[in-house]
């Protein structure tokens, strides 16, 4: 594709035209795909004003995380949710910001989750936060929605992709055949295509973790860590650069552009919890996204998309980006 043809597609062109697999991309999940998009662009616009319509700061309101919500997180539920409960092709939606999830009146089989504006307490200090979304099918459309109707693994996703809102907003998304991104034209409205066929390098010099957690990791990451630390004089051969932005959104987009590996593990502050980022609508969609661009996502002892959840809000260990080096910290994982 030619670099002027790259900047003249925008996303209902690209829904429109593009096979996946041979085929069609099906109406509905069309539908459902622009609705999404069309919610972001707004959402773009209001992250970016900020304090001057007073969105920044708490809501004063608790999450069902018992997280503080932010402003912005409640407004950006409230706006994906009108967003897309008109879409026919939806079943029904489930949200980090919600409990349960919300039968909505479409008569189609999709069902959407998402985390409506992730890495929310870098809003008031106007550093780069995202939307996460994933959708897939409901098994049994004819049944009422219930909550098991969303309990499947990261494999069963027809879609998954991210909004991250920074110096440009710009959409990562995947179909299960390969990964894509869009940024959005502000003077148009317009998501428009800027990259195709998305590929992480299969070794990287450049890791993401929060290094203030150290103390607490698990023999495994801990050993990989030190090991990047270690640089060229140590068992790697080469030095590391390191990268902690905070926001999940922002940390994997630089992942999925330039390689690297993101870890967000499981350790000893919380033993009971299996990690700190939500499996259903944070690492499953990631998770799709790194793998069809090449990459692997683990939560140590398997691959996070073979994961079979058994809570909407589960937790989960992450470690993703580079294939090399996910494969070494899972044998670092089965060595332990
Ligand atoms: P910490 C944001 O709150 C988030 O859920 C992810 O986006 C991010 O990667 C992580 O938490 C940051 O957590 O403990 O470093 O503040």
């Amino acid at each position: 594709m030619t670099a002027s043809s790259t900047f003249n597609t925008n996303f209902k062109q690209y829904l429109a035209s593009t096979k996946v697999k041979g085929d069609a991309i099906p109406a509905g999940l069309q539908e459902l795909l622009l609705a999404v998009a069309d919610t972001c662009s707004t959402l773009s616009h209001e992250v970016a004003q900020g304090a001057l319509i007073g969105l920044l700061g708490s809501a004063g309101t608790g999450n069902v995380q018992g997280e503080v919500q932010q402003k912005l997180d409640v407004i950006a539920n409230d706006l994906l949710i009108d967003g897309v409960q008109a879409c026919q092709s939806l079943a029904g939606l489930a949200s980090e910001e919600m409990e349960l999830p919300l039968p909505v009146q479409g008569t189609g089989d999709y069902l959407l989750l998402f985390d409506p504006l992730d890495g929310s307490s870098n809003i008031d200090v106007n550093v780069s936060i995202g939307t996460i979304f994933s959708v897939l099918k409901k098994q049994d459309p004819a049944a009422p929605l219930q909550t098991a109707d969303f309990l499947l693994s990261g494999r069963h996703q027809v879609a998954a992709g991210y909004v991250v809102y920074g110096p440009q907003t710009t959409m990562a998304l995947t179909l299960g055949d390969g990964v894509v991104m869009f940024t959005l034209n502000k003077v148009t409205g317009e998501f428009v295509l800027i990259k195709h066929a998305v590929e992480i390098a299969h070794s990287t010099k450049e890791f993401a973790i929060n290094m203030s957690n150290m103390r607490h990791w698990a023999e495994p990451v801990r050993r990989y860590v030190d090991e990047c630390l270690a640089g060229v004089s140590g068992e790697r051969d080469k030095d590391f650069n390191m990268r902690w932005i905070a926001s999940m959104v922002a940390d994997v987009h630089r992942v999925l552009s330039r390689g690297g590996i993101f870890m967000y593990p499981w350790d000893q502050r919380e033993p009971h919890k299996p990690g700190k980022l939500r499996l259903m609508y944070e690492a499953n969609p990631m998770s799709f996204l790194v793998e069809q661009a090449g990459g692997a996502s683990t939560n140590g002892d398997q691959l996070i998309m073979d994961m079979i959840p058994t809570e909407l809000h589960e937790r989960v260990s992450v470690m993703l980006g580079s294939k090399e080096e996910i494969e070494r910290l899972q044998r670092y994982h089965s060595q332990a």
